[in-house]
């Protein structure tokens, strides 16, 4: 079945918000998220697994997913409901071999090309971007646009869409509107710490149709 994805995904960094992955998770969950993908570049794996322990037992206790970003193996030890997936990860089908047909798996597309492909992988969603101009991910591929956005969600009609990079209070309507399904948000959400239980429930009310 079709995975049905919330509007606003946050996705947490330790950095930018100065916290815990697990503070940053209890803080959205207060602000009403329900999907969540944790990302880290520079922990070592034993610290990024020992975090995500600690954020899933959290979003357990909730009834609130967790992603892990790039780790397989992180979410297959703790057994998260799933991974993020970039063009110079693991391969999709090798993550799925491992995780499962019930695990959730995403995959990140920077262009029109990656996008048409990712429909032929075993993925639950299709993620596109950077929509916007970013901070936050060192290295970004080229910015690509609303338009470019709207032209992908044709390509790959209705999988799961979700819209990432530079998406923040005054562009989230308009991302989904261009034909998101969600957009993945980072420093709009957890760059303020003291904020991000607000930041999550002003988006939600800023994007709710
Ligand atoms: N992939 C494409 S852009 C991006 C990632 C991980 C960073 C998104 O962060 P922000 O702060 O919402 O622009
Ligand atoms: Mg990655």
């Amino acid at each position: 079945m079709s995975l049905k994805l919330p509007r606003i995904y946050p996705i947490t960094d330790p950095r930018l918000s100065c916290l815990s992955h697990a503070e940053q998770v209890t803080r959205l969950i207060a602000g009403g998220a329900t999907l969540i993908q944790l990302r880290d570049k520079h922990a070592t794996p034993r610290e990024f697994y020992h975090q995500a322990a600690e954020a899933l037992n959290i979003a357990r206790d909730h009834g609130v997913r967790l992603i892990v970003n790039d780790r397989v193996d992180i979410a297959l030890a703790l057994g998260c409901d799933g991974v993020h997936l970039g063009q110079t990860d693991l391969p999709v089908e090798a993550a799925r071999d491992l995780l499962g047909q019930t695990a959730i798996i995403g995959i990140s597309t920077h262009n029109l090309a990656q996008a048409q492909l990712a429909t032929r992988l075993p993925v639950d969603y299709i993620a596109f971007g950077p929509i916007f101009g970013t901070a936050t991910k060192a290295n970004p591929d080229p910015t690509v646009g609303l338009s470019t956005l709207n032209e992908v969600r044709s390509i790959v009609s209705s999988w799961p869409l979700v819209a990432i990079g530079g998406i923040d209070f005054a562009n989230a309507r308009e991302t989904l509107e261009a034909g998101a399904d969600a957009v993945a948000i980072i420093s709009a959400l957890v760059a303020e710490p003291t904020q991000i239980k607000e930041n999550m429930r002003r988006m939600l009310l800023a994007t709710n149709s």
